[in-house]
Formats: C-alpha cells, sequence, structure tokens
C-alpha cells in the first residue's frame, strides 16, 4: 500500500493533517526552545534514567528511521514525571541530508545535524504501549541532540549496526550487549521540558517531553553511515524530521 505520510512534497509534515487531524492541534512536536525566555523550575526529584546493557539488541531500518527495540528493563523517572517510572519501549533518530539541519528541537532557533529520541511509555497505568501512545500522560521522549564533535564510541555500535539495515525494512540483531546507559548524562539530567505530541503520525498529544541540555558529540564520519540508510523508494533515508511547530498555549520550562 502508498505510504499515507512520509517527508516528501506531497506526503510530508505540511500535509500531515490531512489523514491524521491531531498534527493540526496545539500541543504539537517538536517545539523552537528559547532558552533565554524559558522558565527554570525546580522538580522535587531529580530527573534520572535507570539505564542497564542491552544483550542481543535488535535494530530495523523501516523506512522512516533506525530504530532500536528494547526487550530489559530501563526506566526513568523524576522531573515532571515525579516518581513515576515510564519503561523504555525503543529508540531512534532523525537527521538531515548535512550537517547544517537534521534535529526535530531548535534551541535558539539553532538546529543540529541529527537528533536521538529515547521513547517511554507509562507502563504502569497503562496495558501496553500503544494504549499509552495515545493518553495524554502515556509517553516520554528523552530527546538528545547530536552535534558534530569527536567520533563517540557509543554511537559507534550504532553506526556499525546501520551498516547492516542499510536496506529498508531490513533488521539486524548486535551480538555485542549494548550500553544503553552511556547513551544518556550519568548521574542526574539537566533538561528543558514541555508538553508535547509524537513527531511521527498519527501525532497523539501524548509526550511529556524531555530534551537533555547536555549533547551528543558525532563525527563527520558516524553521521555518514545515518545518510547511507536506504528509505522507501529507493531514495537515501535523509531529512527524516518534522519543521519545529508553534508553542500555543504552552511554556518551556528549564531544569537544571
Ligand atoms: O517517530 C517516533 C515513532 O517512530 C514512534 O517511536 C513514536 C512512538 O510510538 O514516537 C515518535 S517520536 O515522537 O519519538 N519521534
Ligand atoms: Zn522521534
Amino acid at each position: 500500500a502508498a505510504a499515507t505520510w512520509g517527508y516528501d512534497k506531497g506526503n510530508g509534515p505540511s500535509v500531515w493533517y490531512k489523514n491524521f487531524p491531531k498534527a493540526g492541534g496545539n500541543r504539537q512536536s517538536p517545539v523552537n526552545i528559547d532558552s533565554k525566555t524559558c522558565k527554570s523550575h525546580t522538580f522535587s526529584h531529580p530527573l534520572k534514567a535507570n539505564y542497564s546493557s542491552e544483550a542481543n539488541m535488535e535494530v530495523t531500518n523501516n523506512g522512516f528511521t533506525f530504530v532500536a527495540t528494547i526487550k530489559g528493563e530501563n526506566t526513568i523517572s523524576g522531573g515532571p514525571l515525579e516518581t513515576t517510572p515510564y519503561k523504555l519501549h525503543s529508540f531512534h533518530f532523525h537527521w538531515g541530508s548535512d550537517d547544517s539541519h537534521g534535529s526535530e528541537h531548535t534551541i535558539d532557533n539553532k538546529s543540529y545535524p541529527a537528533e536521538l529520541h529515547l521513547v517511554h511509555w507509562n507502563y504502569q497505568k497503562y496495558p501496553d504501549f500503544a494504549e499509552a501512545a495515545a493518553a495524554e500522560d502515556g509517553l516520554s521522549v528523552l530527546g538528545i541532540l547530536l552535534k558534530v564533535g569527536e567520533a563517540n564510541p557509543v554511537l559507534q555500535a550504532l553506526c556499525d549496526a546501520m551498516d547492516k539495515v542499510q536496506a529498508c525494512d531490513s533488521k539486524h540483531t548486535l551480538d555485542q550487549a549494548f550500553d544503553l546507559a552511556s547513551l544518556v548524562p550519568e548521574d542526574s539530567i539537566k533538561f528543558f521540558t514541555y508538553p508535547g505530541s509524537l513527531t511521527t503520525p498519527p501525532c497523539h498529544e501524548s509526550v511529556t517531553w524531555l530534551v537533555s541540555k547536555e549533547m551528543l558529540s558525532c563525527s563527520k564520519e558516524q553521521l555518514s553511515h545515518f545518510r547511507a540508510l536506504i528509505g522507501k523508494n529507493t531514495a537515501p533515508l535523509v531529512n527524516n524530521y518534522r519543521p519545529v511547530l508553534a508553542l500555543c498555549n504552552r511554556s518551556v520550562c528549564s531544569c537544571d
């Protein structure tokens, strides 16, 4: 069947609302984060990821992104989530065709070459991920921007895995355990937070967004592995990001 959405001219973000009306709502993501005007807020519990290592991690090129699905129990809590643990379901990336763009969130109107999304769900409240994904307090996504710099050894395991799934709709199982914990800042995470949505159709308004102030560094060579993936219709899988939307009646909090 023809894809009902994508990132191309005829099926891209500007027309998603036609098939997915929630995309036209006023709690949509991503947004620009204005670091100077957002309010500082101190939550009673620090934001902490409780991640371990994932054996036999499965990665997929699904034609929209490179995604790793997680079987182990890894959680995040604190910050706006308070004491409710949200469980890591999967992680994926968004990236551009060159280093000047690719991230979904922008900081002070600046784009970064890629953005990692660690997708968590409120597993103590909802029976399954799909139900959580449609509920107002169902998901929390930790976004980490990638900036060009030193090659990152943790990302290298993923870049190597990307080479195994260059073909659209292919899968691979990593033979070395993947160190999830080293993707996220050690100890407590400094972050921006706001209420938002999935950045892909159906764009449910179900996400408590956490955007890390600390970025991951990634070399230009490493970014070339992302851009070598093949998307739907045999074209390179690049520019799989949704541009920023209006904050409408929301504010972003800055939390250290
Ligand atoms: O794009 C992802 C999508 O692939 C899926 O993981 C969804 C959760 O069901 O989340 C969105 S996103 O908002 O994390 N980009
Ligand atoms: Zn995403």
